[in-house]
Formats: structure tokens, C-alpha cells, sequence
């Protein structure tokens, strides 16, 4: 992706997912705001977007953060929010292990607290260890721990996938956790 794209696509996350005065938007309780006003947020904030530079931006996207409605009007981000909205549908069953890719700084915290969504609204899984480890590189040295899932759903705990393929669950106790 051209570094104008980039910069645009992390105006983009942060307005969908943490900010959204930062561009005079509202969110609706699914997540969802007007693309005709996020074009005239961005411009305000000094990004000049129009519809192409939009579908550009999510083409190029490797992990499919926002999603367009089937009318065309409206867009939100599929993952990753601080905001409280609802965006995902029903649980779903997952796979019996998913991972966690984190920084190993973090990982003695981990371990004796289980993982916590943080700012997020949920803690973010992954299926393949290299979408773990390039999640764990945005923090510093990637580590990858394994998640129960399995055992997890057994006791009740609920699972949702986004439209990008990212697992969430709002948090993992210890006992849940192991090695690679
Ligand atoms: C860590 C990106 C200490 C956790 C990614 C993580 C993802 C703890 C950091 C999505 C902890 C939070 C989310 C505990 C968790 N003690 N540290 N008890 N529990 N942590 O960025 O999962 O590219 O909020 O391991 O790909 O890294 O933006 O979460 O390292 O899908 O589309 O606290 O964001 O998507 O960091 O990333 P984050 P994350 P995008």
C-alpha cells in the first residue's frame, strides 16, 4: 500500500474504531457511520478522499478492516474498537485452539492475568501463527501463546468472528493459556 493509503486507512481505523468526532461522525449502535460525511470528516482533517481513494484503500487492505453496506452508504471497521458498538452477529463455535500473538515483554502479565482486552472492547485472536506473530510485531518482539478455545466454549465463554477473520472473546483466564 502507497504511503498515502496508509495514512489514510489509519485516519480511517481511528475514527471507526476510537474517534469518531475526530471527523464529525456518529457511529450508529452497530458500528456503522455515513461514508458521504467520513469523505467530508477526512476533508476537514485535511485528507482529501473521495469514493475511488475508499475502494482503493480497502483493496489494498490486507486484512479487510472496514466493510461497505450493501447499499453503498455506510461503513464501518470490522475489528479493533474501543467504542462500544456491536458489530459482531451471533457467537459462533470455534476452532478447539486459536492464538494469541503479543510482545514477550507482556508475556509474565499474561500469564498471571490471562489476557485482557485493554482498551479494546475484546481480546483478539488469530487462526494461523503468522497473522499471531505479525500481530505480535506491532508491540515489539513477537511471541505466540495458544488459547483453549475449545475448552473455553465448553465453559461458556462466547466467541465471535469479525468479517475480517479475527476471533473475539472479551477475556481469557490463565488456565486457558499455554505454549507454542
Ligand atoms: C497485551 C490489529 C499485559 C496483548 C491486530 C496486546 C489485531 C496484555 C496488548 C487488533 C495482557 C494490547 C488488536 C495482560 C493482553 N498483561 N499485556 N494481562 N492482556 N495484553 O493493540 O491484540 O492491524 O489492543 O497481548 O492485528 O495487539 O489494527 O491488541 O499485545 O487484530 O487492523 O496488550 O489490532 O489490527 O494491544 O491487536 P492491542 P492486539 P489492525
Amino acid at each position: 500500500m502507497g504511503a498515502d493509503l496508509v495514512r489514510i486507512s489509519k485516519f480511517i481505523s481511528l475514527v471507526l474504531r476510537h474517534e469518531p468526532a475526530a471527523a464529525g461522525l456518529e457511529l450508529d449502535p452497530q458500528g456503522w457511520a455515513s461514508v458521504d460525511a467520513l469523505i467530508a470528516g477526512a476533508g476537514r482533517a485535511g485528507l482529501v478522499i473521495d469514493r475511488s481513494i475508499l475502494e482503493a484503500v480497502m483493496a489494498a487492505n490486507d486484512k479487510r478492516r472496514f466493510e461497505i453496506s450493501a447499499d453503498g452508504a455506510a461503513i464501518r471497521a470490522t475489528h479493533g474498537h474501543s467504542v462500544a458498538v456491536e458489530t459482531v452477529d451471533s457467537p459462533l463455535a470455534p476452532p478447539d485452539r486459536l492464538l494469541h500473538g503479543t510482545a514477550d515483554r507482556f508475556l509474565a502479565s499474561i500469564r498471571a492475568e490471562g489476557l485482557r482486552p485493554g482498551e479494546r472492547q475484546f481480546v483478539h485472536l488469530s487462526e494461523t501463527v503468522e497473522m499471531a506473530r505479525t500481530v505480535g510485531g506491532r508491540h515489539g518482539r513477537p511471541a505466540i501463546i495458544v488459547v483453549d478455545t475449545g475448552a473455553m466454549a465448553r465453559d461458556g465463554f462466547l466467541f465471535y468472528r469479525s468479517s475480517s477473520g479475527v476471533w473475539l472473546t472479551r477475556n481469557v483466564p490463565p488456565a486457558y493459556l499455554s505454549d507454542l
